[in-house]
């Protein structure tokens, strides 16, 4: 819970809390964030997010959280590393905020999260009307060899990659904000749960994309530094041969379409689905938080040098 006007990391926040506490960034440092909003919701709902700047000249990154709406550990992680950026005195923290320009979108499904608070815990999808069921899988609903593989016609499932591709008003409209950036964007990072697994593109096809050694590499070198402070695990790997086929991922539109050559989804906490794994305890939100921006310098260090 957050009270009196503290938001903190010990706990999940509704999405009126996070909107609250982003739309509060800009009066408390005017010189370094701006408000985005990067599209629309089916219910009506900003996507809103900030864009973090210390200097000019630099390249973008843009940072998904969100997209599916029970993975809430993934919001959490991307407003940590916001208000890390803004805050930390850490000197490879701060190089790496001041290095790039962050557009950081925490709920880029922000129906679909309220629906979790309110009705259904486990709910993935947005929640745009169908014929028998709501919703539509976004991470599958991109125009990117859009239903092809992994992704479903039946309106039901829980992968539907919907009518037709950018079919939802939230990844047309997210796609379109993220068009107005072309040429700028360096790297694109999406936040899910769980498995503990660092992906990257491709997820349409077990042929790999033309850089995947590097982006292997990277991971690896990611996934290295992700578990010096707590010991946790990542498995490396594309989409395809490490977690399953999909495609019309956000992921894979900005590598395919929007030529970002370093595109990554990282699937958090925890490993398994023991105690279901998308609820994740609140106590693991800061511990999280800590080693996925550990991974993230090392991320961007390596790939400088490549
Ligand atoms: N996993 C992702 C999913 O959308 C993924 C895996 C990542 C697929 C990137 C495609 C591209 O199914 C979860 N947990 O949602
Ligand atoms: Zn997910």
């Amino acid at each position: 819970r957050s009270r009196a006007g503290i938001y903190d990391w010990s706990s999940y926040h509704t999405l009126d809390e996070t909107y609250d506490w982003l739309r509060s960034l800009p009066d408390k440092y005017p010189d370094n964030v701006e408000l985005i909003v990067a599209g629309k919701s089916y219910e009506g709902r900003d996507l809103l997010g900030v864009k973090l700047s210390f200097k000019s000249g630099n390249k973008a990154v843009f940072i998904e959280g969100g997209i599916h709406a029970r993975e809430w550990i993934s919001a959490a992680t991307v407003t940590y590393i916001i208000n890390q950026f803004l805050t930390s005195s850490n000197s490879q923290i701060r190089a790496l905020a001041e290095s790039f320009d962050w557009y950081i979108v925490p709920h880029v499904n922000p129906d679909g999260y309220v629906y979790t608070h309110q009705s259904d815990r486990v709910w993935r999808k947005t929640r745009s009307k169908g014929l028998l069921c709501k919703g539509a899988d976004a991470n599958r609903n991109f125009g990117f060899h859009w239903k092809e593989v992994g992704a479903s016609s039946i309106e039901c499932s829980e992968t539907y990659a919907g009518k037709s591709a950018f079919s939802e008003v939230e990844t047309q409209s997210l796609s379109q904000f993220i068009s107005t950036l072309q040429g700028q964007i360096y790297a694109y990072i999406s936040f899910h749960s769980f498995s503990q697994l660092m992906l990257f593109p491709y997820g349409h096809t077990k042929e790999h994309a033309p850089n995947h050694n590097d982006l292997q590499q990277i991971g690896e070198v990611a996934a290295a530094a992700l578990a010096v402070r707590y010991g946790t695990k990542y498995t490396v790997g594309n989409v395809y041969d490490a977690i399953y086929p999909a495609s019309g991922s956000s992921v894979d539109w900005a590598y395919g379409n929007q030529g970002v050559k370093l595109a990554y989804t990282y699937e958090l906490r925890p490993t398994s689905n023991a105690n279901n794994g998308f609820v994740l305890p609140a106590n693991q939100i800061i511990p999280t938080g800590e080693e996925t921006l550990d991974s993230l310098v090392a991320l961007f260090q390596e790939a400088k040098k490549l």
